[in-house]
């Protein structure tokens, strides 16, 4: 596993985000290298760990008060060896390609999960759409796509949304596609219901995490009726995944956004619900606002100085971070095991260090990684793209139950994958072995390419 490793972080040792993903894979795989020499004859690993394809480009555009802004856009295409190349594109100042490279890898395996021909990419930019007025953001995503768009296509590379890209910027990106191309097809997801939109791919990701916990709690005769959730983020994930705990008769009492978080001890209802959602998809406020409107509600600010996260630190059962990657460390999951927290279900990706990993797995926790957890938003693209194929629409219901029967087999290929293998109940090697071998095998049947 060492040599592997350092074949990796030797070529680019900057990357450590995509260094700790790739390091999290290799763990779980190496008992199947061992078992099939022809994987390492194939130099599936090399060949896995390497993008087939690196896109990056300047995307220049006039801010409103007519100076010139240049970011930088990328578009990584990972594997194409199960379908065309298929994931999200992120905005956020944070944006390198370390990250994107992480995020691409681990969508490789997590698309490999869902059963759909999808290949695993990711795109993105250091563009930070928070304070933009909707003419900027209109005018940067122009730009971004007049580069993209030659190297994506229906059949070749789908992106979609993650962190800052929701409806309004995959509305400008495909406006400006079709301009260019001059066709109307399928080149992106989380469409409009109008203009080729999927019912229910918005709330897909949450709705999606919330089912494969509720399908890990099945295995001990559990559920989330009356459990207390603990929610990390507001935006797209986080707010699908309030909703199907309501509905589902558990509650949530906390949100957060980067400034800070809230904790309600109530419960975060229908209603209140109602207001972040209207907070953050249509005023784009802060989280605080939340705790102004209600006054049950404790708002906490950001303190660098610790070294733990206090929304982690409340009396809970089940904890869904999704916001960002690493925002659960050690001591957070130490924080979590002690307050009674046994459910944890990654909305976002890679939001648990390693250290915490460790913590939960030891600790034998329901501990859903987010490959798995969290497929259900790119599963639902994959339903988009199967009715913008066939130039139909499936109704919210049949959505729904596709939605929710792609999670329960990816629950089962997870539990299949780590009993093969020794290792009940670790779902992290279960994904992690069960979208590998998708992979590798259609590697192997393809030949060297
Ligand atoms: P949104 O942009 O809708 O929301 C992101 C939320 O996370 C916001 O509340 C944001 O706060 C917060 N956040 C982002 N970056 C940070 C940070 N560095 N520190 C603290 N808080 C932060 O994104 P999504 O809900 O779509 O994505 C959330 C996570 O889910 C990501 O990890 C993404 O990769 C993952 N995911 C998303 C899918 C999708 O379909 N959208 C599918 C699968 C996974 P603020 O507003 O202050 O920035
Ligand atoms: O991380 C993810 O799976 C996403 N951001 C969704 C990707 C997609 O193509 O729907």
């Amino acid at each position: 596993m060492s040599d592997l490793l350092s074949f990796v972080k030797d070529r680019d040792p900057d990357q450590k985000e995509f260094h700790q993903a790739v390091e999290e894979v290799l763990e779980s795989v190496m008992p199947v290298l061992e078992r099939n020499p022809e994987y390492v004859k194939a130099k599936i690993i090399e060949r896995i760990t390497e993008p087939e394809r690196l896109i990056q480009f300047r995307v220049p555009w006039v801010d409103d008060a007519g100076n010139v802004q240049v970011n930088r856009g990328f578009r990584i295409e990972m594997s194409s060896a199960i379908g065309p190349y298929k994931g999200g594109l992120r905005f956020h100042p944070s944006v390198t390609l370390s990250i994107l490279k992480f995020l691409a890898f681990e969508q490789v395996f997590k698309n490999a999960l869902t059963t759909l021909p999808m290949g695993g990419g990711k795109g993105g930019s250091d563009f930070d759409p928070k304070g933009k007025s909707d003419n900027e953001v209109m005018k940067f995503c122009q730009s971004f796509m007049s580069e993209l768009f030659r190297h994506i296509g229906p059949d070749t590379d789908v992106p979609a949304g993650d962190i800052g890209v929701g409806g309004r910027e995959i509305g400008y990106m495909f406006g400006q596609y079709k301009k260019l191309r001059n066709e109307f097809t399928g080149v992106l997801t989380g469409k409009g219901l109008a203009w080729g939109g999927s019912l229910i791919r918005p709330e897909a990701t949450g709705y999606g995490c919330v089912y494969f916990c509720a399908e890990m709690l099945a295995t001990k005769e559990d559920s989330l009726k009356d459990k207390t959730c603990l929610v990390s983020g507001s935006g797209n994930v986080a707010q699908y995944t309030v909703e199907k705990v309501l509905d589902l008769g558990g509650k949530c009492v906390t949100l957060s956004d980067s400034s800070g978080y809230i904790y309600d001890e109530t419960g975060i209802d229908a209603d209140k619900l109602a207001f972040v959602m209207d907070l953050k998809n249509v005023k784009r406020g802060r989280i605080k606002e939340y705790a102004d409107k209600y006054s049950e509600a404790v708002y906490t600010e950001i303190d660098s100085t610790l070294d733990y996260n206090p929304l982690w630190h409340h009396k809970a059962d089940c904890a869904f971070p999704s916001a960002t990657q690493n925002e659960i460390n050690g001591k957070d999951a130490q924080n979590l095991i002690d307050n009674g927290v046994f459910v944890v279900g990654e909305g976002a990706n890679m939001p648990s260090t390693p250290d915490a990993i460790n913590i939960f797995l030891d600790n034998k926790i329901l501990y859903g990684p987010g490959k798995a957890a969290n497929a259900g938003g790119v599963a639902v693209s994959g339903l988009e793209m199967s009715q913008n194929s066939m130039r139909l629409d499936w109704t919210r219901e049949e959505v729904d139950t596709r939605l929710n029967l792609i999670m329960k087999n990816i629950h089962q290929a997870c539990v299949d994958a780590s009993t093969e293998y020794g290792m009940e109940g670790n779902y992290v090697a279960g994904a992690n072995i069960a979208g590998f071998l998708k992979v590798a095998n259609s590697m192997i049947d393809q030949g060297i390419v």
